[in-house]
């Protein structure tokens, strides 16, 4: 989106932040357009909805691991096994809300191409908020649109609880 854009939105009011907190060096507070600042992805997909059938869609944004990076996970990044305890918990502004493991979008290990998507077919998400994009996912349940918080959580330990 241009700056001129970005900044009439801004001043009527309808630009949509996005906070991520968890267990972060550096917890953010963004916009869209500040998703530009990453290396910028496209990804069409196809993806079913149980009531509104088969939606296609093009979206743009950054890959999510790229923005979670920068915020400085709490994991030792020369220990793998560090990172296999950390979940995503993603959240839009209506409620609706999705976990992911970190390993599933990490390149080591699952490696998927999820996108914090700042377009939806060439239209700007500014007003909104970013899109979750799995373009491996055949249900669209977790596309999830209008998010507004995402938290990284290292605190999940299977072997804390009973069995
Ligand atoms: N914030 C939010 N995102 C959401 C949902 C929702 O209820 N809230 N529904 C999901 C479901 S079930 C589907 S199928 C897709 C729908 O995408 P569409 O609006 O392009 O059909 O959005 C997903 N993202
Ligand atoms: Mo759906």
């Amino acid at each position: 989106m241009s700056q001129s854009l970005a900044a009439a939105d801004r001043a009527a009011g309808q630009v949509a932040e996005l906070v991520i907190t968890g267990d972060l060096a550096r917890p953010a507070r963004m916009t869209v357009s500040d998703l530009l600042a990453w290396p910028q992805h496209q990804a069409e997909v196809a993806f079913e909805c149980a009531t509104s059938g088969i939606q296609h869609h093009r979206f743009t944004g950054p890959l999510l691991h790229d923005v979670l990076t920068d915020t400085g996970p709490a994991f030792d990044l020369a220990r793998r096994k560090d990172r296999l305890r950390f979940l995503i918990a993603v959240r839009g502004a209506d409620g609706h809300h999705a976990v992911l493991s970190w390993a599933e979008i990490d390149p080591d290990f699952g490696g998927a191409p999820v996108l914090l998507a700042a377009t939806l077919d060439d239209t700007p998400l500014d007003p909104v908020g970013p899109q979750l994009v799995l373009p491996q996912d055949r249900c669209g349940a977790r596309h999830i649109s209008g998010i507004d918080a995402i938290r990284v959580d290292g605190g999940y330990s299977a072997m804390s609880r009973a069995w």
